[in-house]
């Protein structure tokens, strides 16, 4: 019988929602429940297309607004091969961020559409489970404020919150909302629980394609 296979379990949700400290904080409890369990992140910002995207991110340069879409697709799948090494081999995988984000971001500029903006990622390995961590502005304000990366302004974020709604209307994508204004702890356990179920319900089917 071949082996148990990992699952692919996505953090989405806006600045300041708490996906990075929950994304570290789900890995090591996975581990602790005996569960291989690594993390990943997108931007991936160490490999050469990461680099270029930490640059723009920061302000550094400047990209074409297609050409820098196409280059956090690309960060995406330049990891397919071990993203798909490590979910055979049985390890889970928790993301903090994807294709949703790829897509809600730059469908938020001026003359991008959902469609269009999808296009690059389909196909790309698709989530057993993808957490949506939902906060709103006024609770996250109270989080610190912006830095000073490229779209951290309400208004855009405004239109990112709006552009994550309408891909959570995709019911082929197992979304799960989750109400992140609680405390760390009460918003940890419920993504540990979800986790956990993705876990056992993903261990012996195939890794699927999104948007296909
Ligand atoms: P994101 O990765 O979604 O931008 P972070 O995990 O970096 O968010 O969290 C942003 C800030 O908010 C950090 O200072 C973090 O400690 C804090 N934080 C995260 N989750 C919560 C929470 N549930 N309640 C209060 N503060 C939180
Ligand atoms: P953080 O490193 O703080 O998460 O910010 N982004 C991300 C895109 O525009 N497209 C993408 O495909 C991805 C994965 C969201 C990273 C910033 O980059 C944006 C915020
Ligand atoms: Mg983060």
């Amino acid at each position: 019988m071949a082996g148990l296979r990992g699952a692919l379990i996505v953090l989405e949700g806006a600045d300041r929602a708490g996906k990075s400290t929950q994304a570290r904080r789900l890995v090591e409890a996975l581990k602790e429940r005996g569960y291989r369990t690594e993390g990943l992140r997108f931007p991936e910002r160490t490999t050469e297309i990461g680099q270029l995207i930490g640059s723009y991110l920061e302000k550094k340069s400047n990209l074409e607004d297609h050409t820098i879409h196409l280059l956090f697709s690309a960060n995406r799948w330049e990891q397919v091969p071990m993203i798909k090494e490590k979910l055979r081999s049985g390890i889970t995988l928790v993301v903090d961020r994807y294709a949703f984000s790829g897509v809600a971001f730059t469908s938020s500029k001026e003359n991008f559409d959902l469609h269009w903006c999808k296009q690059p990622d389909v196909g790309l390995p698709k989530p057993d489970l993808v957490l949506f961590l939902k906060v709103s502005p006024e609770v996250a304000a109270t989080r610190g404020g912006f830095g000073n990366e490229i779209y951290e302004t309400n208004s855009f974020q405004e239109k990112v919150a709006k552009r994550y709604a309408q891909l959570m209307d995709d019911k082929t994508v197992n979304w799960k909302l989750v109400d992140a204004s609680q405390d760390i702890e009460n918003v940890h356990q419920q993504l540990k629980e979800l986790s956990e179920k993705a876990i056992d319900d993903a261990k012996d089917q195939p890794i699927g394609k999104l948007w296909e």
